[in-house]
């Protein structure tokens, strides 16, 4: 039996060194350890030996059961590592190649010059004000000193969604709801789409942004006005900027006036982007008229304020040199990465 037992574990060795791959080794297993393995038959014909050489015998096969079982043991953790080593090597990341190029947008040239002027009056203490693009007609002029029969409320020129419904034409309404709900001091600005009932050319879009200032308190002069432009003018288009107003008319100001600065491409002297002027029209401002304050619960005789407005797509144009208004709205890739 002990001659069985030796060959046994030879065998087993033997066929050990030849396994290729776990299923092998799991086969190995069952034909050595298993309940059907010569090793158990070994052990159940124990019985049949004389009492005193059972235990010896015994010993013998589950020591070399044992033996077995360790170096199958071993073996499948060489293997194992042997294929993790493998999976490793076939998995491994080339950190140098060339990765996918992610594309990135970039912002908007509107939504740059909304953001620079946001930033700047914010700098000056303002709040910036949102409110509905649809809007009450009652907001969008009759608020404004546009009374019904004025030729600002012309069908032609305002996009009209029923008789007091309209797509606003311009960001007033928005200042005009927030005189009606807060109270003085206020400093605001309201930047945002309008739109009017415009052909599509160069110079004119039915749909076009703005940007419209107010400040309502208490002793609110056009000093007031004329100094917060001119700060404005040199923060946003440099420290050399001058600038100079001349009278105009709007409904909801009075007096009102228009602003042009100096070309802050030729500094003055008269160039393409002034077209020979060397001024550039920038903005239309003006003292709150009292009918506007008035009708939005605001005493006239006791506070007063000033207003200004600008429509950013002209400000871009300049800005960046853009002569056809439409590339601002094409969404034309090749455009809108100069930016
Ligand atoms: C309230 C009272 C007064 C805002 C103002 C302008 C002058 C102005 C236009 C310039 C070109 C807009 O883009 S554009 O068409 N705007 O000239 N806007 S004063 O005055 C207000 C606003 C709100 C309650």
């Amino acid at each position: 039996m002990e001659e069985k037992i030796r060959t046994l574990l030879e065998q087993a060795k033997a066929e050990l060194k030849s396994v290729a791959n776990i299923q092998e080794l799991a086969d190995l297993k069952v034909k050595y350890l298993g309940k059907k393995s010569e090793f158990t038959a070994l052990l159940k014909g124990l019985g049949e030996l004389p009492v005193e050489q059972r235990p010896q015998m015994g010993n013998l096969v589950n020591a070399a059961k044992v033996e077995i079982e360790d170096l199958i043991t071993d073996f499948e953790n060489q293997m194992q590592a042997k294929e993790l080593e493998e999976k490793l090597k076939k998995e491994k990341i080339d950190v140098t190649m060339p990765s996918n190029v992610q594309k990135i947008g970039s912002v908007h040239p509107i939504t740059k010059i909304i953001d620079e002027v946001k930033d700047i009056f914010i700098g000056m203490g303002y709040k910036i004000a949102d409110g509905p693009e649809i809007e009450k007609a009652e907001y969008n002029f009759d608020k404004l000193n546009t009374p019904k029969g004025h030729p600002a409320r012309d069908l032609q020129d305002t996009f009209y969604i029923t008789e007091d419904i309209v797509l606003r034409s311009q960001t007033s309404p928005v200042q005009a709801r927030v005189m009606e709900t807060e109270k003085p001091p206020i400093k605001i600005i309201c930047p945002g789409t309008v739109y009017r009932s415009d052909s599509v050319d160069a110079t004119h879009s039915p749909v076009f942004h703005q940007i419209e200032g107010l400040v309502i308190d208490k002793k609110v002069t056009m000093a007031d006005l004329k100094g917060t432009l001119e700060m404005f003018a040199k923060k946003c288009l440099g420290e050399n900027t001058k600038i100079r107003f001349r009278p105009h008319h709007f409904p909801f100001t009075e007096p009102s006036a228009e602003a042009d600065v100096s070309c802050f491409v030729c500094g003055g002297k008269g160039c393409r982007v002034c077209k020979g002027e060397g001024w550039i029209e920038l903005l239309g401002c003006g003292m709150v008229h009292p009918n506007v304050l008035r009708s939005c619960n605001i005493d006239p005789e006791e506070y007063s304020g000033f207003a200004f407005g600008f429509g950013v797509e002209r400000i871009a144009m300049a800005k960046y040199g853009i002569d056809d208004m439409r590339l601002l709205f094409e969404n034309d890739i090749r455009f809108l990465k100069q930016f």
